[in-house]
C-alpha cells in the first residue's frame, strides 16, 4: 500500500499504468456553492491532505434505467485506484476542466457531455444511440470519503451531479475500468443492500452510492415516469 513515501518518491508504481496516467487529467475545483474556481490534477484532487486543506471537485454519477425501469450497477474493476472492486452506480467520473465540459448553460451540458463521453469510455456505449440531452439532471450533492481500502493516501470530496438516463442501449465493457455490469429491480437491490450488510459477505458498495441509496434514490426510482418532478436545480445536499 502507497505511503506518504510514495507519494514523495512516485507512487506510481505500484499502480495500473493506465489509471496512472488518467490522474493526470485534470478536474474542474468548486467553492461550497459549485462556483468554478480552478482545475487540479485528478491526483491532486483525490490526494487527502489536498482534501484536508479543503480541495474540492466536482464530479457526477449517472443512474441508467432499462425500459423495464431496473437500474444499471458496475462493479469496479481491480485496476481501480480508488475503491476496486466496489459495486455503484452506472457510471461516475469527472468533467474535466476544458471549455465545454465547464460549460454550464444549457442545463449543465459541460457535465453531460461528460457523461456522455465517459458512458461510452466505460461501458462502451454506442455515440449513435444517445445524446447529452438524454441525461437528465436531477441535483447535487456534496459528500467526503476515504479510500477503501484505506490507504491514507486518497480520498473522495466533491460536489457530484446525479444524472439520470432512460432506455435500451448496447453495452461493450472497457475492462480496465469494469469488472462485472448488471440490472437490478428495485426489490433486487434492496436485496444486495442487504447482502453488503452480511459479516462475511463479499459485496462492498462506494460511499457515494450507499450515500444516495440511503436518502434519495428509491424515492427517485418510485418517480421514473415523472423525472422532471424530482430535478432540483437550487441544493446542494451536503453530508
Ligand atoms: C468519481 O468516480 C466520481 C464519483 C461520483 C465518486 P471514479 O473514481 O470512477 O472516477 P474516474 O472514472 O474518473 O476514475
Ligand atoms: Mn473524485
Amino acid at each position: 500500500l502507497a505511503s506518504e513515501r510514495d507519494i514523495l518518491f512516485g507512487f506510481e508504481k505500484a499502480y495500473d499504468q493506465t489509471q496512472i496516467n488518467l490522474m493526470s487529467e485534470k478536474c474542474i475545483l468548486v467553492d461550497e456553492k459549485d462556483n468554478q474556481i480552478g482545475s487540479e490534477t485528478k491526483k491532486n484532487c483525490h490526494l487527502i491532505k489536498n482534501i484536508n486543506n479543503g480541495m474540492l471537485h466536482r464530479a457526477f454519477s449517472v443512474f441508467l434505467f432499462d425500459k423495464n425501469d431496473r437500474l444499471l450497477m458496475h462493479q469496479r474493476s481491480l485496476y481501480k485506484i480508488t475503491y476496486p472492486n466496489h459495486w455503484t452506480n452506472s457510471c461516475c467520473s469527472h468533467p474535466l476542466s476544458t471549455t465545454e465540459e465547464m460549460d454550464t448553460s444549457n442545463d449543465h451540458i459541460g457535465v453531460k457531455k461528460a457523461a456522455k463521453r465517459r458512458l461510452i469510455y466505460e461501458l462502451g456505449m454506442n455515440e449513435s444511440q444517445f445524446s447529452e440531452n438524454d441525461l437528465k439532471f436531477i441535483t447535487r450533492i456534496q459528500y467526503k470519503a476515504e479510500n477503501v481500502p484505506k490507504d491514507d493516501v486518497f480520498g473522495e470530496n466533491e460536489i457530484d451531479y446525479v444524472l439520470f438516463l432512460k432506455g435500451d442501449y448496447d453495452f461493450n465493457v472497457n475492462t480496465n475500468e469494469v469488472k462485472a455490469i448488471r440490472f437490478f429491480s428495485m426489490y433486487e437491490l434492496q436485496e444486495f443492500l442487504r447482502e453488503e450488510q452480511n459479516q462475511n459477505s463479499s459485496v462492498q458498495l462506494t460511499p457515494w452510492f450507499k450515500l444516495i441509496c440511503e436518502k434519495f434514490l428509491f424515492k427517485w426510482w418510485s418517480k421514473l415516469d415523472n423525472i422532471s418532478s424530482i430535478k432540483d436545480e437550487k441544493t446542494i445536499h451536503k453530508f
